[in-house]
């Protein structure tokens, strides 16, 4: 009986799905109906004795053999296969049995009418999907059976199977419905095109994944450009990528193995993306030679059967590059010519080609401004070539001067998206969209609505948002980012004084604009989880659904990613729902609260602490602080007037101090460090706080996650077990990095005194050194009193104290820097009897190489349940590796609970 139970449980991994003729893998089975059986799916034994006819008299017997069986069944303890996350949340991983039970409805026909690649897919996947969750095997038929039926296919398509069948499919959407017919129920899911038969697959996927009840469902998407930007380069690296290498390029070539693209498309399909553009927004300038041309097609061929379209980064430059003219002036006759045939050329080799995105007079790209052309007159030259074929061209309104004078008090670099496109509205063809990112900066943990996002009223637009945590902790921290892009789409900018939210904008729906939607830079790598942090691909996830429909809500969101990635156990989802809804919130408190920014060294890789490389240069991301205050002046009346450019319902919201909300307040105004918040606490007081309690948040996450051990395979556990350590570690740095530096300039002592006084961590210059000399860590607040040690021989060098605490359990922590430079190796011995060891080649921190001991390569190493007794020695050996001197902070020695 336990063998059978088995049985009618296949693997996900035996779950493969196989074109054949008639059904010839049972033996002696026979399909009575007489239907051909195009799809096979390696049945079960229980299946495989049982004609169609006979399919319910199995289910019977399996109903009778569980009603004695469910009992000890559900006793038993879960069995919780290993997973590498590479299958994201398409996992379809077999239901319990009695929820299966609850699907035995469902039909074990499919007649799929459509023949294209895309209706392929939606027929395979169903077919997939069901076989895997349930152990059904669903059967394929040219016509609809005397039996209960699957129907996939255009609403043509459909009514000409079952004239009965009366819904309204909407464009490029789907309609799920039951209807009876002849005595049985046909099950139909038409698409309004063969992408919306793919995108109904996937939601009736969800809700059995979900073991949630099939309900009739009618869907639409929010709007027609559903993109991904991938920043991948032609060497294989990605701009801003945190997981691994690309999977589109290696060595200057398209990647002969194109496996992971096609399992891409399948996901971004799955969330209702439809586009997705594959190469840097740096774009290499030799993107259009007619050679890469002929290998990009196979990243085109690679996304087409999952319906998602392909598009390309250009240089502006490419006529002159790719084409040797002497000019890319684009109001030059050869110009145009030059676009023209070269699209043609695109087009022949890729007929579905989505369009260009192009990034032009932005941070040493070159632009239109070299011929003092504006970029509606160089987006136009390229969308009149792209028209013929209905691409369409996305540039981005990132444009800014990278070269801003710190002296000037007006210079701003958030107002340029609005000063530089604010004029041009309604002088782009109808084929251009400004893909303009959400905030006036660049993706920082708060950033005010970018104005730009009202002004253009006779444009199309998209708004671009950043999967990729560039500046939200680089796939080490959990950031769930959809709280966040909620709180974007949600805010209501008052253009023309009435509602205009931004997702209503972007939609389209606000100025009457066909072309809106929504771009998603996502830069997902090689690492076989994708994004390599387990939560990361929430983000994911989270924008396709609000891509699709920005009216979910951030609960729905996540319940479902949870149930799809970890299973529906309660716990589990309670857990990571709980865990991943409030991240951002705590990321946000730990960096840089208030809307002052990330706080992130921001000339450099954008990850830890950096506090002032804001100021003082030309990149225009200022907070100007002083001894006195801190944040831009933007106010119309003394500041930049960047607040002007909001309507003026918003505007007269932001220009007064009395109505400023306080999590933008430092975006927008300068203010006293003892300027008294909402909360009635100053502002630098409401600093410290926040960032302890940040830290001490993120330091739950791990205890939080232990109460899941045993409800999720080992390998996805253990992964985030490690970056949620790592996390509670690094949340420390940028506590203490943070606090420190505001108490420093401000000369405002935390009232709760802890800023600046560390009494449990013992500092290296009071630990007994051999060989470790003491280097001056920049900058001064990334380390404890702004000092390391490091060790610059081959020989280990020591560092040793005599701990003189109570006897009793402790925790000791090692702060020392990874600087992946090589592997040094540390080890801690108590009484010259080992403690513990590790070596420092985590592939943690940071996400790529930083040669320097700083905010970025700060680590914590941590051994619990140690012993202590006075008088006890303690002592760190550290053995340089291959440039990496074994650089040490402190050791923090604490009192165990
Ligand atoms: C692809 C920021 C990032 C850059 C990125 C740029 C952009 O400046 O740090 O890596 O370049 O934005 O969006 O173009």
């Amino acid at each position: 009986m336990v063998v059978r139970t088995e049985k009618i449980r296949p693997s996900q991994a035996d779950g493969t799905i196989t074109k054949s003729g008639p059904f010839s893998g049972a033996g002696n089975d026979t399909d009575m109906l007489g239907h051909k059986v195009i799809l096979r799916i390696r049945a079960t034994n229980l299946h495989r004795n049982k004609s169609p006819a006979n399919g319910k008299i199995a289910r019977m017997r399996l109903r009778t053999a569980v009603s004695f069986l469910a009992l000890s069944l559900l006793s038993l303890a879960p069995c919780v296969r290993a997973e590498t996350g590479e299958e994201g949340w398409l996992r379809y991983a077999p239901l319990p049995l009695q929820t299966q039970l609850q699907y035995n409805t469902m039909p074990h026909y499919l007649v799929a009418a459509g023949h294209s690649a895309v209706a392929e897919s939606a027929a395979t996947e169903l077919a997939r999907g069901l076989h895997s969750m349930l152990g059904e095997t669903l059967r394929a038929s040219s016509s609809v059976p005397p039996e209960d039926a699957f129907l996939l296919g255009t609403p043509l398509e459909i009514r000409h199977l079952l004239p009965a069948w009366k819904a309204t499919v909407p464009a490029g959407g789907f309609s799920f419905s039951q209807v009876a017919a002849h005595g049985h129920h046909y099950w139909v899911i038409a698409g309004g095109d063969d992408r919306g038969e793919l995108y109904g697959v996937f939601r009736v996927l969800e809700q059995v994944a979900q073991q949630m009840p099939l309900t009739p469902d009618t869907e639409s998407p929010s709007s027609p450009i559903r993109w991904v930007n991938q920043w991948d380069n032609f060497d294989g690296t990605i701009e801003r990528g945190y997981a691994g290498r690309s999977i589109f390029f290696d060595n200057g070539q398209v990647r002969s193995d194109l496996h992971r693209v096609s399992e891409y498309g399948r996901l971004l399909a799955s969330v209702g993306l439809n586009g997705a553009t594959v190469n840097n927004v740096n774009a290499n300038l030799h993107t259009l030679d007619p050679e890469m041309i002929v290998e990009l097609a196979r990243i085109a061929d690679a996304f087409r059967p999952w319906g998602v379209r392909m598009s390309l980064s250009v240089d502006l430059s490419s006529p002159q590059a790719v084409g040797h003219l002497g000019t890319f002036d684009p109001l030059d006759p050869q110009v145009a010519a030059w676009w023209k045939e070269k699209v043609n050329e695109l087009y022949r080799a890729i007929p579905d080609f989505a369009g260009f995105v192009i990034k032009a007079d932005s941070e040493g790209r070159p632009g239109p401004s070299k011929y003092g052309r504006t970029p509606a007159q160089a987006a136009n030259v390229v969308a009149r070539a792209l028209k013929p074929h209905s691409g369409v061209v996305l540039y981005r309104g990132f444009v800014y001067n990278n070269h801003l004078d710190w002296n000037n008090l007006k210079a701003d670099r958030a107002r340029a998206g609005y000063d530089n496109f604010r004029a041009l509205d309604g002088k782009f063809e109808p084929n251009v969209v400004i893909q303009v990112k959400h905030g006036p900066i660049d993706f920082q943990v708060r950033e005010p609505v970018s104005p730009l996002i009202a002004a253009l009223r006779h444009t199309s637009q998209a708004i671009e948002l950043q999967i990729t945590q560039e500046y939200t902790g680089q796939q080490r921290h959990m950031v769930f980012l959809v709280p966040m892009w909620k709180w974007v789409l949600n805010t209501d900018l008052r253009a023309q004084n009435r509602s205009t939210p931004v997702s209503e904008i972007v939609e389209g729906k606000s100025f009457h604009q066909p072309l809106g939607g929504f771009v998603g830079v996502a830069n997902v790598g090689l690492d076989t989880n994708w994004l390599h942090h387990p939560m990361a691909m929430a983000n994911l996830y989270g924008f396709g659904k609000l891509a699709w429909n920005p009216e979910l809500t951030t609960e729905g969101i996540i319940d479902t990613w949870t149930r799809l990635t970890f299973g529906n156990n309660p716990k589990v989802v309670d857990v990571v729902n709980g865990l991943q809804t409030n991240s951002w919130r705590v990321y946000e408190q730990y960096t840089g609260p208030l809307g002052i920014g990330g706080l992130t060294n921001i000339i450099s890789i954008h990850y830890g602490p950096g506090i002032e490389s804001a100021e003082r240069n030309g990149w225009g991301q200022w907070f100007r602080a002083d001894k006195h205050g801190i944040g831009m002046d933007r106010t119309v009346a003394t500041g930049t007037g960047y607040i002007g450019q909001y309507p003026p319902q918003l505007a007269k919201v932001y220009e007064s101090l009395d109505t400023c909300p306080d999590s933008l307040l430092l975006f927008m105004h300068h203010v006293p460090y003892n300027y008294m918040l909402r909360s009635g606490k100053t502002l630098v007081q409401h600093v410290y706080d926040a960032h302890y309690e940040g830290a001490a948040a993120a330091a739950t996450y791990a205890p939080r996650w232990h109460t899941l051990h045993g409800l999720i395979d080992d390998p996805r556990y253990e992964e985030t077990l490690a970056l949620f350590e790592y996390e509670a570690g690094h949340a420390v740095v940028w506590r203490d990095a943070v606090t420190a530096w505001f108490q420093n300039i401000s000369g405002i002592p935390d009232k709760l005194g802890r800023v600046g006084q560390y009494p449990d961590r013992i500092e290296t210059d009071s630990m007994q050194a051999d060989g470790y000399t003491t280097v001056a860590v920049t900058p001064w607040e990334t380390a404890s009193a702004g000092k390391a040690v490091v060790c610059n021989r081959s020989a280990p060098c020591t560092l040793s104290t005599k701990l003189g605490r109570p006897a009793g359990v402790y925790t000791i922590a090692v702060r020392y820097f990874d600087l992946r430079t090589g592997a040094a190796h540390y080890e801690l011995l108590l009484n010259n009897q080992p403690l513990a060891h590790w070596v420092a080649n985590a592939t943690l921190p940071p996400a790529a190489v930083d040669a320097h001991p700083n905010g970025s390569t700060s680590t914590l190493f941590t051994v619990s349940d140690v012993h202590l007794k006075p008088g006890d020695t303690l002592m760190l050996r550290g053995t340089p590796n291959q440039g990496e001197p074994a650089p040490v902070d402190y050791i923090e020695v604490n009192k165990q609970q």
